[in-house]
């Protein structure tokens, strides 16, 4: 975090509605850009969950994922033992995923245009759900059609330390804390780094409990 000792505590929340941390080239932080909405986003997403359940999916080395994860949109991402790929149907069901909430991909869209990335225009909205000491290993999102797009991501309920790598496996990833409301826009040169999540902290939050929910707004198609 940028601490700025020499201006008044007023400018200081100026200067926070406004932060565009930029963390690599490509890669924009926007500090509580989804705190308004959350109460909202936290709604659909339980709606969501109602019809196309969070679970565990299997990876293709035969165990099972600790992130629970859903979708929405016209294409869904998925796990199982014959690889990754995104799906039109949830294998759950053999449904269409539910549809992206109007709410979604408004905030998906101007949180794409603040971030410099103009004319966003996600299919798929990955949702994950952690509980503590739940991770996420570090992996790159390739599973997609057009690496030109952008990938969003909004953090919602517990804080996560996110780990930002380079385009190689090896190496120490930065350590960023993403809070609640936190909303990230990966793109350009960043579009393939390694990232991953830390075991998320022992805790509990009013929105979602004890849970960490990471919305990820995809082009996948
Ligand atoms: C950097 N999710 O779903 S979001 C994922 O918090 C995923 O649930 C994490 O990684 C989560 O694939 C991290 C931040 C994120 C998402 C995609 C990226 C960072 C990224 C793609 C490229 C580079
Ligand atoms: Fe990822």
């Amino acid at each position: 975090m940028t601490r700025r000792p020499d201006m008044a505590p007023q400018d200081l929340f100026a200067a926070s509605l406004l932060e565009r941390e930029a963390l690599s080239p490509g890669a924009r932080l926007l500090r509580g850009f989804a705190r308004d909405d959350a109460p909202t986003l936290i709604d659909a997403v339980n709606k969501i969950a109602n019809s196309a359940p969070f679970r565990c999916m299997a990876t293709p080395g035969g165990r099972k994922m600790s992130v629970e994860m859903t979708n929405c949109g016209t294409a869904g991402w998925i796990s199982d033992k014959r690889g990754y790929r995104y799906e039109s149907e949830d294998p759950a069901s053999g449904q269409p995923w539910p549809a992206m909430p109007e709410t979604f991909l408004n905030l998906a869209t101007r949180a794409a245009t603040a971030g410099e990335f103009d004319g966003f225009e996600p299919d798929a909205c990955l949702i994950n759900r952690y509980s503590p000491g739940t991770r996420l290993s570090l992996h790159q999102d390739r599973d997609e059609q057009d690496f030109n797009a952008p990938i969003v991501s909004v953090s919602l309920g517990l804080s996560a330390i996110f780990l930002f790598g380079g385009d190689k496996r090896s190496g120490r990833p930065q350590r960023i804390r993403l809070d609640s409301g936190d909303v990230v826009v990966w793109g350009g040169p960043a579009r393939l780094n390694f990232h991953g999540i830390a075991p998320i902290a022992e805790g509990c939050h009013p929105l979602t409990g004890r849970n960490r929910i990471n919305l990820t707004f995809r082009k996948a198609l």
